[in-house]
C-alpha cells in the first residue's frame, strides 16, 4: 500500500509545478484572460474594442459579460464615433477597431450605420470611405492623416469583415513598407510593421490585390524581416508591447510557432512579472500568447463556445501610500527650446501622474492637460504649450534620458530621477 501511496505522490507532483509548464502556462493565460474581464467592471470612460477582440478571440468565455460589453460598444463608442464623424475628426483606427470587434462577435455588420449629412451609411462603408483621405494625404505628403498604424487597422479591418480593399490603398502601404516610413517617434515602430503584416497578409488571402502579387510578397517578406531583425536578447519583438502585435503578425504570415517560442516565452515572463498590467497591453498580446491572430477573427464562428470563465469575488487591496519619499526633477523643453526644471519629492511608488498633479499642486507654474485614449491618460499640453497631431508633435517622455515605454499613469516612481518632458516633432 505504501509504495503505492509514494508513487501516487510522485506522479502528483510531477505533474504540478515547477516542471509542468504546460500547466503553469494554461493558468497564467487564465489569469490574464480574467484580469482582462475584470477590467471591465473598473473600466472608465469608453468602452475598449480591443478589449472586446482580445475576450472573444480567447478559448475560454463569459459570454453574459462579454454580450454586455458589446452592447456599451454599440451604444457608447458608437456614439463618441458619431461625434467625431460630425465633427470632422478622422477616426480610421477607433472605427476599424470597433468594426473587429463586432465581426469576432458575430455580429452583423449591416445593421451599424452611421450618418453624416443627413446620410445614413454603414459602418464599412464609413470605413472604407475614411480611407480615401488617408490615402490622399499619404500622396502629397507621404504620411497618412492619422498614422500607418491606423491606416493598416483600417485594410486589415475592411478585409476581415470581406470588403474589397481598394488596390491603391494597399499599394501606398506596400510601397511605405519599401521606404522604411514606420516610426515612433524617431524609432522604427514594430508595432505598425505587424500590423501592416496582418492587413497585407489577408489582402493576400483574399486575393483581390491584382497591381503586383510580386511586390505584394516582397513587402511581406519585408515586414518579417523587420520583425525577427527586432528580436532582442531577452527574447521580446522591438519592446514588451509591441511583442504581441509581432507574434500576432508572425503567426498570421505563416511562421510556425516554434519560431515566436521565445517571444512567447518572454511575454509570459513579463506577465509574472505583472508589466502588463493596462488591460490594452493584456488585450494586444493574449491572442498572440493563445497563437491566434486578428486575421483569425475572420474565420470565426462563435458557435458552441465554452462559457466558463468566472470571476471569483477579490477582497480589495488597499495600497497605503509609502513614507518613503523620492526626488523627482521634472525637466521641460518648450517648442522653442526653453527648458525649465522643477522638484518635487513624492511618495515612493506614486505614478508620474500623480508626481505630476503634486507638481502643479506647488502652484510654482507647472501645469498639464492628459487626453483620454485606450492606453490611458496621453500628455498633450504642458504649461500652456499644446503638442498637436495636426503638427506632427508631441510630449516626449524620458526618465534620465531613457525614453518611457508607458503612460504617464503606468509609469510608476521608484528612485530619485530626472523625467525629461519635451515639445518634440515627429
Ligand atoms: C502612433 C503612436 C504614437 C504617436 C501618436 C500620434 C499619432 N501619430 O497618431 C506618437 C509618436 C506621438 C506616440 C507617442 C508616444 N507613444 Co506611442 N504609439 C503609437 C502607436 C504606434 C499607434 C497608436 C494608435 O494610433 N492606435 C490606434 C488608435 C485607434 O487607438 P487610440 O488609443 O485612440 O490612439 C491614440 C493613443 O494611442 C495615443 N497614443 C500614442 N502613443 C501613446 C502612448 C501612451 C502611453 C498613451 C497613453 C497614448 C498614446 O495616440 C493615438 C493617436 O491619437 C502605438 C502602438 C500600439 N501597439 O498601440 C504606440 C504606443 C501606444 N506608444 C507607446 C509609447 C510608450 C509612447 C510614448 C509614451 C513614448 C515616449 N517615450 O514619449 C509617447 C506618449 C507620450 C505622451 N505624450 O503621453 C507605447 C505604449 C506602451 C504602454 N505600455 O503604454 C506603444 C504601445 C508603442 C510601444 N510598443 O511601445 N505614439
Amino acid at each position: 500500500m505504501l509504495p503505492l501511496v509514494i508513487y501516487a505522490g510522485l506522479l502528483a507532483l510531477a505533474s504540478s509545478k515547477p516542471c509542468d509548464t504546460e500547466g503553469a502556462n494554461r493558468e497564467l493565460l487564465l489569469s490574464l484572460n480574467k484580469d482582462l474581464l475584470r477590467s471591465l467592471e473598473s473600466q472608465e470612460g469608453l468602452p475598449n474594442p480591443s478589449v472586446h477582440l482580445a475576450l472573444r478571440l480567447s478559448d475560454g468565455h463569459n459570454l453574459a459579460k462579454e454580450n454586455e460589453l458589446l452592447n456599451r460598444l454599440k451604444s457608447d463608442l458608437h456614439n463618441d464615433i458619431q461625434s467625431s464623424l460630425t465633427n470632422s475628426k478622422p477616426v480610421t483606427g477607433i472605427m476599424a477597431l470597433y468594426s473587429l470587434a463586432l465581426r469576432s462577435s458575430c455580429f452583423d455588420l449591416n445593421t451599424i450605420t452611421f450618418t453624416i449629412n443627413d446620410k445614413n451609411e454603414t459602418l464599412l462603408t464609413h470605413l472604407k470611405k475614411q480611407m480615401e483621405p488617408e490615402k490622399e494625404h499619404i500622396a502629397f505628403s507621404q504620411r497618412p492623416l492619422t498614422n500607418y498604424y491606423q491606416y493598416s487597422l483600417g485594410v486589415l479591418a475592411l478585409c476581415v469583415n470581406g470588403i474589397r480593399v481598394n488596390n491603391h490603398v494597399s499599394h501606398k502601404l506596400i510601397k511605405a513598407v519599401d521606404h522604411e516610413h514606420f516610426k515612433h517617434g524617431d524609432a522604427e515602430s514594430v508595432d505598425t510593421y505587424a500590423m501592416a503584416g496582418m492587413g497585407l497578409q489577408c489582402v493576400k488571402h483574399s486575393g483581390s490585390y491584382v497591381h503586383s502579387v510580386a511586390e505584394l510578397d516582397i513587402a511581406l517578406s519585408k515586414i518579417k524581416q523587420k520583425l525577427l531583425a527586432s528580436y532582442r536578447t531577452d527574447g521580446h519583438i522591438g519592446n514588451e508591447f509591441s511583442t504581441g502585435l509581432a507574434v500576432q503578425a508572425l503567426l498570421a504570415m505563416g511562421s510556425e510557432v516554434a519560431d515566436c517560442a521565445a517571444a512567447m516565452e518572454a511575454m509570459r515572463t513579463a506577465a509574472r512579472n505583472n508589466i502588463y498590467h493596462n488591460p490594452m497591453a493584456v488585450s494586444q498580446m493574449l491572442p498572440a500568447l493563445q497563437k491566434k491572430s486578428y486575421l483569425s477573427v475572420k474565420s470565426k464562428e462563435c458557435l458552441n463556445e465554452d462559457d466558463t470563465l468566472l470571476l471569483e469575488p477579490q477582497d480589495p487591496v488597499v495600497v497605503l501610500p509609502s513614507k518613503t519619499k523620492v526626488n523627482v526633477m521634472v525637466e521641460v523643453v518648450t517648442s522653442s527650446g526653453e527648458a525649465g526644471v522643477y522638484s518635487v519629492d513624492v511618495p515612493k511608488g506614486n505614478s508620474l501622474l500623480e508626481a505630476l498633479e503634486l507638481l502643479k499642486g506647488k502652484n510654482i507654474g507647472f501645469t498639464f492637460e492628459t487626453e483620454s485614449s485606450l492606453w490611458g491618460p496621453y500628455l498633450s499640453a504642458v504649461n500652456g504649450e499644446q503638442a498637436r497631431q495636426s503638427d506632427r508633435r508631441y510630449w516626449h517622455l524620458s526618465s534620465d534620458g531613457a525614453a518611457l515605454t508607458q503612460s504617464v499613469d503606468d509609469f510608476k516612481i521608484k528612485t530619485a530621477q530626472k523625467i525629461t518632458i519635451k515639445n518634440t516633432s515627429y
